[in-house]
């Protein structure tokens, strides 16, 4: 590309004039002096990140004042703020966002043309920020835009990772992760703020002592301090003037504990010593759904929560001295039990540093924390053992046994003699090694607990916490999750958006309940063919993507299929790959069995130690290599995309005709993808698990394919004594198929490879794959039925698009913000 060194044309009036006016002149200008000034190149020389970082820079100028006017507005008004405490914040890009946001994209389009750039190749170097995991770090960035949009006082706090979810290569059908070096060419979002540090202790003992009033004093004292630098992201809303701040800390050694080392001569030690303390920062933990414990993580938990507690308190005491209007101006959400520390250590604050007492203090933080549940699985509960705290944190497990007498105590005079139930409810879970339930530890802490999707959150109340529900039946609540429309339709599906809007106007964006509107349209034969070739020409789309990514040639006609989500085994990707292969089977028998040409995705990474999870990828990649190489007889194509992430969902997603949501019945705690995938068009085959119950309800039985159990199916089948070789014995697809994964068909290398798998389904089937196939396979008869007669395959589409309403993260954040935070939303004047 060629830059244009000369100065744009002069703007018209004196407001474009500005430094950081929106329109293309001051775009164009402010570029090349970030290209000049921030990046030290002649614009002949630019290199194209210098381009990307260049815009980057400029648009976070133009979200400069607005960042500091918002800071300002809440301060002077002294407004109650929420804060969000997640470990994990899956944000994807920012720059497209952004111009959307503050409504500069097509600026910055035209500002990049006259310099001979092009936007959307910019917006394509940026990396993903990729710091979570899945559905639950992804929410938390979703909850962000929607803050802001919303215009509410609200700041997310989180961990800095140097490293964030690992980048998957696919080496010979296997998944292989690379260390995710998203920081490598620099950051221009983000403001490091070393001002605004804060020290965290850790190890050392606790003294008890009486102080002058001749209370009861605990000081804890001696072990070792790690510094919090903060590093502020700004989060534009869209279409208004608020930009709140996502503030995630990084860990630095501390200075303290340099000179220690160094005093005593060992200054090679003190310098290589400082990577303890680092390291904390690190790396995201790569595990979705297991816990495995490793005293690294709960360093990490603690860090992050310390110094946004303390950040929280400083700001707090700017303008306040008294604790007791602390919930006034303050509410905590917890995103799962990551942060549940939190609780203890503001008892810690309140009791130690600020002298309140315990039932004060306690009064407090309940009224201040809300706990936020995201999942049912066992192995994914979070437990530490009583002697990694005892080492690590001190004082806190002392606090924590406190708070569970005093807990255990109104138990036991609500229910005498019940020991039982105190053994069931404690925090401290008694056994050959104690450990403490993070989970109790965040409910007897909050005054509100929350689950995900409705099915969920009864299922909290009835199977998971039934005692606390029991006892405190006014804390639970239900949160429905939603999406963000702006990212998930507006940005990732602009054909769609411009055909909804050129319909019924843009509000939409901001009040998704608006889509309703597009319900007559149904009934339009034109409206119904352009929304088709929307998606057909979003199939195209993805179909040179992908082609360019893994050297295939999808057919856009076929219909996509398509599961992108991480592995699980309760997610059954295996459901639907055994059911590729009996789908094969019978193709290659007779290809007029295949009623539709069919194109399935997958995207999925598994977490490096699951073994199941990583052989079911192998799998995958085996059955595609086969699948693939006779297309053109079965009509039928198998890809399975490496690397999975935000950036491809937003390609992937408006390309989609169907959504696969099977998880067994009970096991997923809403599903988030389910919502983006219905709000595009594409139709939910699905189980009665998670959010799916709601999506069903909200766009009618007819416009979506259930199959499978209920959740209370499910359990009354295992009570019963399920015997899945039973299923295997009686469905024949179902054991050709097994029979041929188990033959070794599919890992010629290895005839052995995929036994265990198919061993695991005949003999336990934890998440009734087996049970299950035989309804899922009958209902991909009815999708591909129904795909063929395309003008009713259009319709269910758009009424799926119409009912997505109530799925947008605005719609939740609304009723966190009245119902759990009581926070009020404000104006930030321009
Ligand atoms: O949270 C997911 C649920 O599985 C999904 O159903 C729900 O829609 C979503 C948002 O509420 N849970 C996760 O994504 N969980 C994690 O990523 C996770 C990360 C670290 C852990 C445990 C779980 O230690």
């Amino acid at each position: 590309p060629i830059l244009t060194p000369t100065t744009p044309a002069s703007p018209d009036t004196a407001q474009e004039s500005s430094r950081t006016g929106l329109d293309p002149h001051s775009v164009h200008r402010g570029f090349l002096e970030h290209v000049r000034y921030s990046r030290g190149k002649n614009p002949e020389n630019a290199t194209a990140h210098d381009h990307f970082m260049a815009l980057a820079l400029a648009v976070r100028d133009r979200l400069a004042n607005r960042w500091v006017r918002t800071a300002r507005t809440y301060y002077e008004q002294d407004v109650k703020r929420a804060y969000y405490l997640s470990a994990e914040y899956l944000l994807g890009r920012a720059l497209g966002n952004n111009l959307l946001n503050i409504g500069m994209y097509e600026a910055a389009a035209q500002a990049m043309r006259e310099v001979g750039v092009d936007l959307s190749a910019l917006v394509e170097m940026e990396p993903d920020a990729g710091l979570g995991n899945g559905g639950l770090g992804r929410l938390a960035a979703c909850f962000l835009d929607s803050l802001a949009t919303l215009g509410y006082p609200g700041m997310g706090y989180g961990i800095r990772y140097e490293f964030g979810i690992f980048t998957q290569d696919i080496v010979e059908g296997y998944q292989v992760e690379r260390a995710d070096e998203w920081l490598k060419f620099g950051n221009p979002w983000e403001i490091v703020r070393p001002e605004k540090a804060v020290p965290v202790r850790f190890y050392g003992h606790v003294e008890h002592y009486h102080g002058a009033d001749g209370k009861p004093v605990a000081r804890w004292v001696g072990g070792k301090t790690v510094i919090g630098v903060p590093y502020d992201t700004p989060i534009a809303g869209y279409g208004n003037n608020t930009v709140n701040t996502l503030r995630l800390w990084q860990a630095r050694a501390s200075e303290e504990f340099d000179l220690k080392l160094f005093n005593a001569g060992d200054y090679e030690r003190s310098v290589v010593e400082k990577n303890d303390s680092e390291v904390i920062s690190k790396v995201l933990y790569p595990n979705d759904a297991f816990q495995a414990g490793k005293e690294l993580r709960l360093k990490q938990q603690y860090f992050f929560v310390a110094c946004s507690i303390a950040d929280i308190v400083r700001r707090y005491l700017k303008n306040h001295s008294d604790f007791r209007d602390f919930p006034k101006k303050v509410a905590i959400q917890l995103n799962d039990t990551h942060p549940a520390i939190g609780v203890a250590e503001l008892m810690r604050v309140l009791v130690d540093e600020k002298r309140l007492g315990w039932e004060e203090a306690a009064a407090i933080t309940q009224a201040t924390f809300g706990y936020t549940n995201h999942t049912l699985l066992a192995e994914a509960m979070e437990k530490w053992p009583a002697s990694l705290f005892e080492r690590l944190l001190p004082r806190h497990l002392e606090i924590i046994y406190e708070i569970n007498q005093r807990f255990l105590r109104q138990v036991q005079i609500r229910y005498p003699f019940d020991t039982e139930r105190i053994r069931r409810m404690s925090l401290v879970e008694e056994g050959p090694e104690k450990k403490i339930r993070m989970a109790h530890l965040a409910v007897v802490g909050s005054h509100s607990i929350n689950g995900v999707a409705e099915l969920h959150t009864n299922l909290l109340r009835r199977d998971v916490l039934p005692e606390f529900a029991e006892m405190y039946p006014e804390r639970f609540n239900n949160k429905t999750n939603g999406v963000t429309p702006r990212r998930w339709l507006l940005w990732s599906n602009p054909r769609l958006a411009k055909l909804i809007t050129s319909r019924i106007g843009e509000g939409w964006v901001t009040d998704l309940d608006q889509l309703r509107k597009l319900e007559p349209h149904a009934d339009d034969a034109a409206f119904r063919q352009a929304f088709a070739e929307v998606k057909r020409q979003n199939k195209v789309d993805l179909s040179r993507h992908l082609n360019e990514l893994c050297g295939v040639d999808l057919n856009p006609d076929a219909i996509f299929d398509v599961q992108i989500k991480r592995l699980h085994e309760y997610k059954r990707q295996l459901l639907d790959a055994v059911h590729i292969v009996s789908l094969w089977m019978k193709a290659r028998r007779d290809p007029s069995t295949i009623i539709a040409p069919r194109v399935f995705l997958f995207g999925a990474k598994a977490a490096p130690g699951y073994v199941e999870a990583k052989l079911i990828i192998r799998l995958i990649n085996g059955i595609a290599e086969v699948v693939n190489s006779d297309a053109g007889t079965t009509g039928l194509q198998v890809l399975f995309i490496p690397n999975y992430r935000v950036s491809l969902a937003e390609r992937i997603i408006p390309a989609a005709d169907v959504s696969e949501q099977i998880s067994t019945a009970g096991w997923e705690a809403s599903g988030t993808g389910n919502m983006k995938f219905m709000l595009n068009g594409a139709l939910t085959l699905g189980t009665l698990d998670g959010a799916n119950v709601e999506i069903r309800q909200a766009v009618g039985d007819d416009n979506f394919f259930l199959f499978g159990l209920t959740a209370d199916e499910v359990i009354a089948r295992k009570r019963a004594g399920y015997r899945p070789r039973e299923e295997y014995e009686r469905n024949v697809e179902l054991r050709e198929a097994l029979d041929l994964i188990g033959s070794g068909f599919f890992s010629p290398e290895d005839k052995n490879l995929f036994r265990p798998l198919v061993n695991s389904l005949l003999e336990e089937d934890r998440y009734l794959v087996l049970a299950d196939f035989g309804s899922y396979a009958a209902k991909q008869q009815e999708v591909a039925r129904a795909y063929k007669d395309t003008e009713r395959w259009t319709r269910m589409a758009i009424h799926n698009v119409a009912h997505g309403g109530i799925f947008s993260s605005d719609r939740t954040i609304k009723q966190y913000a009245e119902e759990i935070w009581r926070v009020k939303r404000i104006d930030v004047k321009p």
